[in-house]
C-alpha cells in the first residue's frame, strides 16, 4: 500500500515538472504621492532558466498575514512593460505593515507567487523577519 502510493506521487510530480514552468517574481514598490497608495513593478521570470515571462495576464491581490480575513483589497490587473517580463500595478492598502502580495499568472504560464513586503509611510522593504 505504501509503496503503491509513493509510486503514484512520484509519477505525478514528474509529469508536473515537465508540463509546468514555475515563475519567480521580483517585486519593487514605492509610495505614490498619497498615503497608502503604492506604485509597484513585478519582474517575472522562469525560475529555472531566468528567461523573462512576457505576454501573460497578471493580477495581484493583497492580504495581511497577521490579520487573515480583516482586509478586502480588491485584486488589480497589472499592465505589461516597459521591460520584457515586467508588469506594473498600483496598490491601495488599508494600513501600514506586512502585506502578502498574491501574484497570479495566466496565459502561457499559469502560476501563483506570493511575496511578503513591509509597507510603511514613505518606505517599502523586507517583511518583518518574525512573521515570514
Ligand atoms: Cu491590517
Amino acid at each position: 500500500m505504501a509503496v503503491a502510493l509513493f509510486a503514484a506521487a512520484a509519477a505525478c510530480a514528474a509529469g508536473g515538472a515537465e508540463a509546468q514552468v514555475r515563475a519567480k517574481a521580483d517585486v519593487r514598490c514605492e509610495q505614490a504621492p498619497e498615503v497608502l497608495l503604492y506604485d509597484c513593478t513585478v519582474a517575472l521570470a522562469d525560475s529555472r532558466t531566468g528567461e523573462p515571462l512576457a505576454g501573460l495576464a497578471v493580477t495581484v491581490g493583497a492580504d495581511m498575514p497577521s490579520m487573515a480575513g480583516a482586509h478586502s483589497v480588491r485584486p488589480v490587473a497589472a499592465a505589461e512593460g516597459p521591460a520584457k517580463g515586467t508588469y506594473r500595478f498600483g496598490l491601495e492598502l488599508e494600513m501600514h505593515g506586512d502585506w502578502a502580495l498574491m501574484i497570479n499568472l495566466s496565459g502561457a504560464t499559469r502560476d501563483r507567487v506570493v511575496k511578503v513586503l513591509r509597507f510603511e509611510d514613505g518606505r517599502v522593504g523586507e517583511a518583518t523577519p518574525s512573521r515570514r
